[in-house]
């Protein structure tokens, strides 16, 4: 008798060991491979907050209009060509609350500008 629980007490161990193996990978979410941060920049009506942004390759830099009642444009160097990074220009005006977003895989100084208002600077440097 005591043999035969201590062998159902083993089989529950089991099943309970086994069931957590195979619900684990589904409940962690692990990070996945080119996904990295999400750094935020405010365009606010006395430029871009922060100036400038320190990031890694592969971290993605979210923009969101925070200015009184302009439309905003964030885009690469150089006005009006915007050729330093292709791609970093969302090819529209950003209205009011909203944002764009631009993943950096290329290390290196990107200074950029609010097209829009191009006086209006910033940089992101990629390490
Ligand atoms: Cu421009």
């Amino acid at each position: 008798m005591k043999s035969r629980i201590n062998t159902i007490v083993l089989a529950v161990v089991a099943t309970v060991f086994v069931a957590g193996c195979t619900s684990g990978p589904s409940t962690d979410v692990a990070p996945q491979p080119g996904t990295g941060d999400i750094v935020n920049v405010a365009v606010t009506d006395s430029g871009f907050v922060p100036e400038v942004v320190e990031i890694d390759a592969g971290d993605t830099v979210v923009w969101t209009n925070s200015r009184t009642n302009v439309n905003v444009w964030p885009a690469s160097d150089d006005h009006p060509t915007h050729t330093k990074l292709p791609g970093f220009d969302p090819l529209r005006g950003i209205g009011k609350g909203q944002t764009y977003q631009f993943t950096f895989t290329k290390s290196g100084e990107w200074r950029y500008h609010d097209h829009l208002h191009p006086a209006v600077e910033g940089l992101i440097r990629v390490k």
